[in-house]
């Protein structure tokens, strides 16, 4: 099995499953992945996902086995099987918490930096390492490393391919934390349980908003938060948290749309 899916209350787990080659990406995985993405936004009750690799690395890219002998258009092919991923993964209506274990290299790297909460492990480091194989980022690459670290540092780690350890990745603002190797699934669970019981719907319509904010002007942007804050306001969240907050007691999200 590529993948692992474990259902949790409220959130799943789900885990690359290919430790013997540091979980490095086929398109099997891929297709696998892109099930599970489908099948948690289906799942009402499902509220957060939790990503992260089997054994010693989160995921050394793409499966370099598999693209030997191959016609160099089929290259493009496989992106055209990948991209749809990345996709979904962003737009996928409940958050998703990356909890890089080890090693993210290639296109590991940038389907870890598409999730929306980055969490990693002390001991685990970043590569672009298309460079070393005469590629260029890909999966989203070239557009999350600048914004994410500034073009300066997006242009060096593009061609140099140097790894980034997780403090410096952290350092820069490429992820959101470093814990400790030990705590980091502890962590993870943690981040998931704490989104799981969040205003869902609410948090869906940050993930858009920010998105669109990487491209539009403030005018837009405005029109566009307007939009989602009306949306927003008419969630059965928004008037529980209203109602909890002048109650002084916690909120009881059910994450409900309507
Ligand atoms: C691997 C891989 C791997 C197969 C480790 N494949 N076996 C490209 C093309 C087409 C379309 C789609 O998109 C892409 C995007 C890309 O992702 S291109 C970039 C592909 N990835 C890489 O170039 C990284 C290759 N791997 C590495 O540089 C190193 O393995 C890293 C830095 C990840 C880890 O180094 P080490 O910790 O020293 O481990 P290792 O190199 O000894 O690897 C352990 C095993 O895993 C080893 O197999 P073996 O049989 O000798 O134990 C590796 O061959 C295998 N492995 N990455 N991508």
């Amino acid at each position: 099995m590529p993948i692992l899916v474990e259902t949790f209350p409220g959130y799943r787990l789900i885990t690359l499953n290919r430790p013997e080659r540091l979980n490095a990406l086929t398109v099997e995985m891929a297709d696998a992945l892109s099930a599970a993405l489908d099948a948690a936004a289906a799942d009402q009750s499902c509220r957060a996902l939790v990503l992260t690799g089997a054994g010693r690395a989160f995921c050394a890219g793409q499966d370099l086995t598999a693209i030997v002998g191959m016609a160099p258009g089929d290259i493009g092919h496989l992106l055209d099987r990948y991209n749809p991923l990345i996709k979904k993964l962003r737009a996928l209506p409940l958050p998703v918490v990356c909890a890089v274990n080890g090693v993210a290299a290639g296109a590991g790297a940038n389907l870890a930096l598409a999730s929306d909460i980055v969490l990693a492990a002390r001991g685990a480091t970043f590569v672009q390492a298309f460079a070393r194989i005469g590629l260029i980022p890909d999966c989203g690459g070239t557009w999350f490393l600048p914004r994410l670290v500034g073009m300066a540092r997006a242009r060096a780690l593009a061609m140099l391919a140097e790894p980034v350890p997780a403090t410096t990745a952290a350092e820069w603002g490429m992820i959101w934390q470093v814990v400790e190797d030990d705590r980091l699934m502890a962590e993870a669970h943690g981040l998931a349980v704490r989104l799981a019981g969040a205003a869902t719907h609410g948090l869906a319509l940050v993930k858009r908003a920010l998105d669109a904010a990487e491209t539009n002007d403030l005018d837009r942007q405005l029109d566009l938060e307007r939009d989602l804050q009306e949306a927003a306001s008419a969630s059965p969240d928004h008037a529980e948290g209203v109602r909890a907050f002048l109650e002084k007691r916690p909120a009881a999200f059910t994450g409900r749309r309507s």
